[in-house]
């Protein structure tokens, strides 16, 4: 196990004393308690007063951590939760290359030292047209991004899986063009909202869902959330994401979740939550999923049925 330091409240309290208290918290700041308590500034995460955590009903540990896309593990949903066991997380190191100050290899342990873990309750929408609410815990990526010193000319940010056959029984097969890469525009991936999770419900990531380190862009389909990254290059061009070089005719570089542009094969207009039961009605998906408040502005002007 990898050490990790600014160790949250969350990381040593149990799942369910967990939930409880953060429904507790933030019912006091809804109800302006927060403010007459000096003893509880402190303690109350400065995301919850800017407002990033769903009140929707998490998913359970066993929902977040049984039913996952990892295609290096396979391409069943419970693939990855039986066969992730073999990836080694430790050592473990982020290659930040390109348009930086200060290039270089990365060790987690000093990451995890110089950021400031967080707990961020997301939604999370495959573009398969399902839905978890996952509790993460995490830092944003401008931290990363600040500690590599990011230079005006860079535009984008491009992300690497870790590309290791040997642990990564899928990549054995020609299933996608490996490494599994992902991008972001700068703006994107220095919004708040945008992090990399280092585990959930307290607990430390599992290697089915990224483990040790893996992006969340909760305002996009899950597949620009890219797991297990190695490598982080700035750059001026826009990349080019595995999923779109597979299919660009269904796949795009933004990726936004919108319910008013189909999938050329489905709608987009539900989701079917994860947990709900067989019988459970969809439900209806919401632009930017939901976070349109927060970053619908960096989209002006742009035609998202052609920037998809
Ligand atoms: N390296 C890598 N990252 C990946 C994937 C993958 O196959 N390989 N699948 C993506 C897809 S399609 C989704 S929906 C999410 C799933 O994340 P979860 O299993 O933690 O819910 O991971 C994304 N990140
Ligand atoms: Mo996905």
């Amino acid at each position: 196990m990898h050490f990790k330091p600014n160790l949250p409240y969350s990381h040593v309290t149990p799942e369910t004393s967990y939930l409880s208290r953060r429904t507790l918290m933030a019912g006091m700041a809804g109800a302006g308690l927060v403010a007459a308590s000096g003893a509880r500034a402190q303690e109350m995460p400065d995301f919850e007063i800017r407002g990033f955590d769903t009140t929707e009903k998490p998913n359970t540990f066993e929902e977040i951590t049984g039913y996952n896309n990892f295609y290096e593990f396979g391409t069943g949903k419970e693939d990855p939760a039986r066969n992730a066991h073999t990836l080694t997380t430790d050592p473990w190191s982020v290659e930040i290359d390109g348009l930086v100050e200060r290039p270089g290899s990365y060790g987690l342990g000093d990451i995890l030292a110089k950021v400031d873990i967080d707990e961020r309750i997301y939604r999370f929408r495959c573009v398969e047209a399902w839905s978890m609410v996952i509790p993460w815990n995490g830092f944003e990526l401008n931290q990363l991004l600040n500690l590599a010193g990011v230079q005006p000319s860079a535009k984008y940010v491009r992300f690497e899986t870790l590309y290791r056959p040997e642990e990564m029984p899928g990549q054995r097969r020609p299933i996608l063009d490996w490494p599994y890469v992902e991008g972001l525009r700068l703006d994107e991936a220095m919004h708040p909202l945008t992090i990399m999770a280092t585990g959930l419900y307290g607990k430390m990531l599992p290697n089915q869902n990224g483990a040790p380190l893996r992006l969340v862009v909760p305002w996009k389909y899950g597949f620009k959330s890219i797991k297990s990254v190695v490598k982080v290059t700035l750059t001026d061009k826009q990349p080019l994401n595995t999923w779109k070089a597979t299919n660009h005719r269904e796949y795009g570089f933004y990726s936004n979740v919108n319910p008013e542009v189909s999938h050329p094969r489905w709608s987009q207009a539900t989701e079917r939550r994860i947990g709900g039961g067989l019988f459970a009605s969809r439900l209806a998906t919401v632009k930017f999923n939901g976070y349109e408040e927060q970053v619908g502005h960096l989209y002006r002007g742009m035609d998202l049925s052609k920037d998809y």
